[in-house]
């Protein structure tokens, strides 16, 4: 793969400086959805599929880039003299462009030029995180280059506040974290209040994760998001009024249950509960798998898909039938949609001699109800961004 795009480098960029390659995964969360920017926990790990980058500097001030996902774009070239006014002009180039801005912004000097392709195979727009992979590819890139000392969750805080500023996205800190701090075969639950957390081994007996793109493109993502958001905002002010509690985070369903009544709203109360009590099942559901008790593991996650779908609202026919279609199979111990929602992706916890009856029936089922055709990916679970040697 590497040798490859090494190639293509040298081809689109004609240059032959000795390069550096690096790599950013995609992540999938398996429990603790929409919690993120609830002071709740999460439970994501990276994947081995992601972003790659292969760099070199050159000998002026410009920097040029180039996306093999996107060759219709071309390169984009700036200069670094002018990289403090970072323009907004390619879809796919905001990504590493605002990241750059974070270093420039906290005073790194990018004072040499240097030519990066890039490449990702993560499903795109799909809940997989591919936004926070390229930004993570970057940023390990650029402290490379540049010889910088952040620490990494400097630079996942970097990544976040790129996406939230220079991108326009309010995102919670979920998938930079579990980008930029993975572990092969682990995942990570983090208090996303504290930023403290511990890595837990995936260990899944006979079975593995199959994520499963329902295809549908999650046009209300963006919108719907920041409604839930304020929704929630809402509902933690009121319970403010009595309550000294910093976010939903802070509660537990029982506190929950005692203090609804102070939330006016009824959708806004719906909302509420689910971070509340889906933060609780996130932490239940590390202790389960800790004692290898995969059976309760999966039936929270199972629990978690019915309150993203009753309580936040945010699955759609296409989430919850590839989720219904999986519950119906043999040998699946947990499903959920998994990232923000209204489409993207499933994942579920599949036995292994049942994965392939798995992505048959599932599959077939899935098109005879929404006439779309799902894609599935057996996931290994990866290491964070890092440079490959
Ligand atoms: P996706 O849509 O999977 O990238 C989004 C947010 C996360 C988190 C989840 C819901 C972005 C970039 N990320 O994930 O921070 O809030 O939804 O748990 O929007
Ligand atoms: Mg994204």
């Amino acid at each position: 793969m590497i040798e490859q795009l090494k190639n293509q480098f040298n081809e689109i960029f004609q240059q032959n400086q000795p390069t550096r390659s690096f790599f950013a995964p995609g992540r999938v969360n398996l429990i603790g959805e929409h919690t993120d920017y609830n002071g709740g926990h999460v439970f994501p790990c990276a994947l081995t599929f992601g972003t790659y980058a292969v760099v070199a500097l050159r000998n002026d001030q410009r920097i040029r880039m180039y996306s093999s996902n996107f060759p219709d774009i071309g390169i984009v070239t700036l200069s670094t003299e002018d990289s403090l006014q970072l323009q907004k002009e390619h879809d796919w180039a905001n990504y590493p462009k605002g990241v750059m801005k974070e270093f420039i912004d906290k005073g790194v000097v990018i004072n040499k030029g240097f030519d990066i392709l890039f490449y990702g195979n993560i499903p795109n727009g799909a809940g997989l995180s591919s936004s926070a992979s390229i930004e993570l590819v970057t940023a390990v890139t650029i402290q490379a280059l540049f010889e910088t000392n952040f620490n990494r969750i400097e630079l996942v805080q970097m990544s976040q506040h790129a996406e939230n500023e220079f991108i326009g996205v309010s995102c919670g800190i979920m998938d930079q974290f579990a980008i930029g701090m993975g572990k092969e075969d682990h995942a990570i639950l983090l208090n996303c209040q504290t930023l403290d957390y511990q890595y837990s081994p995936v260990v899944l007996e006979n079975a593995s994760l199959v994520i499963a793109n329902t295809n549908k493109r999650r046009a209300l993502a963006d919108s719907k998001y920041n409604e839930r958001r304020s929704e929630c905002e809402r509902a933690l002010s009121q319970l403010q009024k009595e309550l000294s509690i910093q976010s939903l985070g802070d509660l537990t369903p029982e506190q929950f249950e005692s203090y609804r009544h102070l939330i006016q709203n009824s959708m806004d109360q719906k909302r509420a509960k689910h971070a509340v009590y889906e933060n609780a099942r996130t932490i239940q559901a590390v202790e389960k798998l800790k004692q290898g008790d995969i059976e309760s593991f999966g039936q929270l996650m199972c629990d978690s898909h019915t309150s993203l779908r009753d309580d936040y609202e945010v699955t759609g026919f296409e989430l919850d039938t590839l989720v219904e279609a999986a519950m119906d199979q043999d040998g699946v111990i947990g499903s959920r949609m998994t990232g923000a929602g209204f489409g993207g992706c499933t994942v579920s916890i599949v036995a292994n001699d049942k994965i392939d009856e798995f992505i048959n029936e599932v599959g077939k089922s899935y098109t005879e109800k929404t006439g779309l055709i799902a894609d599935f990916y057996v996931a290994n679970v990866g290491d964070g961004a890092k440079e490959i040697l």
